[in-house]
């Protein structure tokens, strides 16, 4: 067999694995299925630079395969095609072309650039200060008094200004399919805005390798009709109802003893998630649904799920203890929650 035959094998390899791997796109996290503004922006811009790349790609391969034709080495053929060189006209040419190449691309991504880049105002918009975490984010809205974690609720067609710091190490503020994605930097405030036009749950990603934990530094954002964003933000403003049970009030009590040191204290040791009205989150950690057996295996085994995270694995605390901390914290909700 003909060794030379099987040089073109890696190549269709690698680009039929590329095909492939395109087909299973992720939809929670496909920045080119948008349902906001912002993220229409981005597409447009992309799919803008793609058809001109793809117009110059054309007419340089025409050319090519043209030529390569036209001058090949024919039998009977012995003389060289003319041999050019210094051709004022044609070096004008393939100098202006690409400038309006580039001219036609700067419009679309200095005017987009520019609205991408502004802040929104107005008495519709909802202003959020995202704060990323190793490996968490917290979201607080300063005009409604709220503070939450690992879920950002928005209400539908209303512009969300956000302002993103970091408090450790960079992270990058993602959302695929709303758009994105801006870095979160320690010390420095940035900004970008976005807007869901559909009710609904998108996936968010840190986008930046921030240490072990980073893959599993997930959040949501849940887009609300705005009579329902309004019954929550009604429901995070109450403080959370008393404990009123034996079975709460041991569980409080624990609570405040375990774990408010790092949770919602004045001076935390280390900063945490609030856990005011947990009750209503779906998910613990960004990352596992919110059910009281999963509270158990994430108190138990913190580390074991989020390599690296910054809440140690509390397992001294025994089965009847883990069980009234865990039913007060199911039922830390406030009171117009039944
Ligand atoms: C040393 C500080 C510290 C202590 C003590 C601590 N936590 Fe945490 N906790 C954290 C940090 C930091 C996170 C964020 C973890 C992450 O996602 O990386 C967290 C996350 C959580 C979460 C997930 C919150 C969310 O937003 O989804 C729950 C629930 C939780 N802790 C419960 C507890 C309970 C219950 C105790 C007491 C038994 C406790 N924690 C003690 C620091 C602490
Ligand atoms: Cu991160």
């Amino acid at each position: 067999m003909n060794q030379r035959k099987w040089r073109y094998l890696l190549p269709v390899v690698l680009i039929a694995l590329a095909a492939l791997s395109g087909c299973s796109i992720d939809q929670r996290l496909n920045a080119l299925d948008p349902s906001g503004s912002a993220g229409e922006i981005q597409l447009d811009l992309i799919n803008w630079s793609i058809m001109l790349m793809l117009g110059v790609f054309a007419i340089v391969i025409t050319i090519y395969i043209y030529v390569l034709i036209r001058y090949r080495k024919r039998k009977g053929i012995e003389r060289m095609p003319e041999q050019v060189h210094g051709n004022t006209k044609l070096e004008v040419i393939w100098t202006v072309i690409p400038i309006i190449a580039l001219i036609v691309l700067a419009f679309p991504t200095v005017k987009y650039t520019f609205d991408l880049d502004e802040k929104p105002q107005g008495d519709d918009v909802i202003k959020v200060k995202v704060i990323g975490y190793q490996y968490w984010w917290e979201f607080q809205y300063p005009d409604l008094g709220i503070t939450t974690a690992q879920e950002l609720v928005i209400p539908v067609n209303k512009k969300v200004s956000l302002e993103l710091e970091g408090k450790d190490v960079l992270h990058s503020f993602w959302v695929p399919n709303l758009g994105g994605k801006t870095d979160v930097v320690p010390g420095r405030i940035n900004h970008m805005w976005l807007d869901a036009k559909k009710p609904g749950e998108y996936q968010g990603k840190c986008a930046e390798l921030c240490g072990p934990g980073h893959s599993l530094m997930d959040f949501k954002v849940y887009a609300k009709e705005q009579a329902d964003f309004d019954k929550w933000v009604a429901s995070m403003k109450q403080p959370p109802k008393q404990a009123v049970s034996e079975i709460d009030k041991k569980g409080e009590a624990l609570y405040k003893q375990n774990c408010m040191g790092c949770h919602a204290g004045a001076t935390p040791q280390v900063p945490g998630p609030e856990l005011n009205n947990f009750a209503l989150r779906e998910t613990i950690a960004g990352m596992l649904p919110n059910t009281e057996a999963n509270l158990k295996k994430w108190i138990k085994h913190t580390e074991d799920l989020k390599p690296g995270t910054r809440m140690p694995k509390i397992n001294y605390l025994q089965e009847d203890e883990l069980d009234a901390l865990t039913h007060y914290l199911m039922n830390r909700k406030s009171k117009t929650e039944k």
